[in-house]
């Protein structure tokens, strides 16, 4: 229905001296990561429930990665998480994923489910911990190098519940030390990007807390090391989009994990508690021209109650709203007000693309690219959920909020 609307959208849109062709051909460009693990099954630590059909093998979980890239024609890559995804013949992986159309993106190593890492894994005060630590980031370069990653995305539990339990600095450096001794593996042409989280599952310190530090951490690595934002991770209130400013400016933005916090860590779907946030972020991304050529936008969201391929494709397409409302700015006309001082002039340049309806504009290069100018209907009318609920049952899924496969 949205793209009978297209005619008169670019009317408008003209007139607002827009250059719709080179929006269209930017937002065709536009991709999005999405994660193995949104498609297994998830929860909170209360309880985890099995969705029918969700995927339980890496081979599942590429095949409705792929099925997500058909529908939605933007959503080429898949990020995995190292052991959840961990298989004997990385080679014959990578092969299975180009069959299903999708190719392996970021590999996330995973230093927070072993029990020798209850202390800290990096940052551990045992050197033969470290070492065990260090031990699987290397192991993840190589699995780099095997699947033609090009991304280690790097996220640590670390950090200490108490006042005293153990040396702040001491753990920083630590964690420096095996950062460096990782950056030394990168296969050539890759980038380490660095998360930060100011909470949870430490609850005094977490050893990188916020950008600051995982900028700092960067910047004594080389310039393949750079910071990841995860939407999630933030005090309440924050102002993501100028973090994302200024680490674009310094060249230090490496990617984001996209997903809505409303309370803590919520997990929820891009855009849908805050859609001007996430707005904002993109404009700060559009206005930084080359600066934000390399970002890597990557989903991290597990989807509880939700089906998990619904979950998905509403997160690609909010994630492509934002960016076409971002696109739309008059930037020539923001700029002037900017310099005019006009500072509601200026802000409503802002809110006049952040409050248009670009659901026409998407239905149309959709078209374009050969796709259903609506993913979530076409996958409604298509039989893909019943044929996967049939052929995989429904998996058992292990407590806690992680997926056990
Ligand atoms: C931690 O909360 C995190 O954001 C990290 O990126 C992990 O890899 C991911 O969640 C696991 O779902
Ligand atoms: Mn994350």
């Amino acid at each position: 229905m949205d793209e009978k609307y297209y005619p008169q959208l670019v009317d408008r849109l003209s007139a607002r001296g827009i250059d719709v062709e080179a929006v269209k051909t930017a937002l065709k460009n536009q991709r999005i990561e999405t994660p193995s693990w949104g498609y297994s099954n998830s929860g909170t630590r209360f309880k985890t429930f099995n969705y029918p059909g969700a995927a339980s093998t890496i081979h599942e979980k590429l095949q409705d990665a792929g099925y997500v890239h058909r529908l939605t024609g933007v959503a080429p890559s898949v990020a995995l998480h190292i052991p959840w995804d961990k298989t004997d013949d990385w080679v014959a992986l990578k092969q299975y994923a180009a069959e299903q159309g999708v190719s392996i993106g970021a590999i996330n190593p995973n230093l927070f489910q072993d029990d020798q890492y209850k202390l800290g894994s990096i940052t551990n005060a045992s050197s033969a911990i470290r070492e065990n630590a260090i031990g699987h980031l290397v192991e993840c370069c190589e699995i780099m190098s095997q699947t033609g990653s090009d991304i280690l995305s790097l996220w640590f539990a670390d950090g200490t519940n108490y006042a005293g339990q153990d040396s702040i600095s001491r753990r920083k450096q630590n964690m420096e030390d095996a950062l460096r001794e990782t950056y030394r593996y990168l296969p050539p042409n890759s980038r380490m990007l660095i998360e930060y989280k100011f909470f949870e599952p430490a609850f005094y310190v977490t050893d990188l807390a916020d950008w600051g530090m995982s900028y700092a951490t960067a910047l004594k690595l080389g310039e393949n090391a750079q910071v990841l934002v995860d939407l999630g991770h933030h005090a309440p209130g924050t102002n993501i989009a100028h973090i994302v400013a200024f680490l674009l400016d310094e060249r230090r933005l490496g990617g984001f994990h996209f997903n809505n916090r409303r309370y803590a860590d919520d997990d929820l779907i891009v855009g849908s508690v805050n859609p001007q946030e996430l707005f904002e972020i993109f404009f700060e991304l559009v206005d930084a021209g080359d600066k934000s050529a390399d970002v890597a936008y990557m989903i991290d969201q597990c989807f509880n109650i939700e089906s998990k391929i619904e979950g998905m494709l509403v997160s690609v397409i909010n994630c492509q709203t934002a960016y076409a409302r971002a696109l739309i700015v008059n930037r020539a006309r923001l700029r002037e007000k900017q310099m005019n001082g006009d500072v509601m002039g200026a802000h409503r340049e802002l809110l006049d693309a952040f409050e248009t309806d670009v659901r026409p504009l998407l239905a149309q290069i959709r078209l374009e690219l050969g796709r259903d100018p609506d993913p979530l209907q076409a996958f409604r009318r298509d039989d893909y959920a019943q044929k996967i609920a049939e052929e995989r049952g429904t998996a058992a899924a292990g407590s806690g909020g992680y997926p056990t496969s």
